[in-house]
């Protein structure tokens, strides 16, 4: 039997939490021979930590044979110790006539915080995945708050605009999603973010000559893929929560076992590559192996990417300098 792996989840009370949990504990992040003991962090408030404890009811009555402990927790230094995955969910929804400055100075406080207890007390080599937005820059406070872990700890997740980008490609091609690879999506997670199929097969064939049709692409598929979220509230009337948990499970899930080669984007802390600024947590192509991810390198940017991807960085970097004195 492996030694069980520490799992902190922040916001575990919430949507995405009741669709993350039961996956995690059931093996289909860490894989089905990994143990797993669940740390769950909600905010002190009585109602949050009953509804985390209902939650947590419910995970023992799966009586998950790979769970080997899970404790509740309202302080971030007792629920990140010893962590090996961090999955930071949580986080400050934009109230009414709340600014987006106001936004990023509630979510600040959050991620400083937990940036230094991750610093404090997790696994030295512990995976940090931000779901909660604004996710790009929330993981980018929390790198710059934990100052002894590797920034290569870090990363925001932009593995749902990248599931987002495959399923509507499929569709348009008629051509199943496990056939296309090389997906990118750079940039922030937002509506400004940069869906590239120009390196995308399917089935090991480019797949722009296929689709041939670059009003479609430029004039629909970019917007669909960056507005999926808006478009999911207004049906639903809630935002994204199952899709949002099943792209946690992908991101870590290849982060940690690998993807085999295949190209994934991943928000992470640029090295100064394809024009972005180091630090500024971007998305961009990775692949993963043995625990680590490694950005795609050396790919053409042409002026219409180029546009792009400045538009996408001019927001982060905008997200950066608001929190800027937040981090002195
Ligand atoms: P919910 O409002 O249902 O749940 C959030 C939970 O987090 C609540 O139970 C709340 O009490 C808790 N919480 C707030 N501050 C906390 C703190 N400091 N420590 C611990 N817990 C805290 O939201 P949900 O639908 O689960 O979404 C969570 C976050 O994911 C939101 O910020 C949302 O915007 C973001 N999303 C990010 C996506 C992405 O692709 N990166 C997509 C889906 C989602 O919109």
């Amino acid at each position: 039997m492996k030694k069980p792996m520490r799992v902190a989840v922040t916001g575990a009370a919430g949507q995405i939490g009741y669709s993350l949990l039961f996956r995690i504990a059931s093996g289909e992040m860490l894989g089905k021979d990994q143990p797993v003991i669940l740390q769950l962090l909600e905010i002190p408030d009585e109602k949050a930590q009953k509804a985390l404890k209902g939650v947590m009811m419910e995970v023992d009555d799966c009586a998950f044979p790979l769970l080997a402990g899970m404790s509740a927790h309202s302080d971030a230094n007792t629920a990140f110790k010893d962590v090996d995955v961090a999955l930071l969910v949580g986080a400050r929804p934009r109230g009414p006539g709340m600014e987006r400055k106001d936004l990023l100075e509630a979510n600040g406080a959050i991620f400083t915080v937990q940036g230094r207890a991750l610093d404090a007390g997790a696994s030295r080599n512990v995976k940090v995945l931000v779901v909660g937005n604004p996710a790009n820059t929330n993981a980018y406070i929390a790198m710059k708050s934990a100052p002894s872990l590797d920034k290569s700890c870090f990363t925001a997740m932009l593995r749902l605009d990248h599931n987002r980008a495959l399923s509507q490609l499929a569709t348009k091609l008629g051509k199943p999603v496990a056939s296309i690879e090389k997906m990118i999506v750079w940039g922030n997670h937002s509506p400004t973010m940069y869906p590239d199929i120009r390196f995308a097969t399917v089935e090991g064939k480019p797949a722009k000559p296929m689709l041939n049709d670059d009003a479609w692409y430029k004039d629909t598929y970019i917007p669909t893929v960056g507005k999926r979220g808006a478009a999911i509230i207004e049906a639903r009337g809630l935002s994204s929560a199952a899709s949002a948990a099943n792209a946690a499970i992908d991101h870590v899930r290849d982060w940690v076992l690998g993807s085999n080669g295949k190209w994934v984007t991943m928000g992470i802390a640029s090295d100064g590559s394809y024009g972005i600024p180091q630090d500024v947590m971007y998305g961009f192509p990775c692949t993963t192996a043995n625990g680590k991810f490694e950005m795609v390198k050396g790919l053409e940017i042409d002026d219409f990417s180029r546009e792009r991807m400045n538009k996408t960085l001019a927001e982060l970097e905008e997200e950066r300098a608001g929190v800027a004195h937040l981090l002195k």
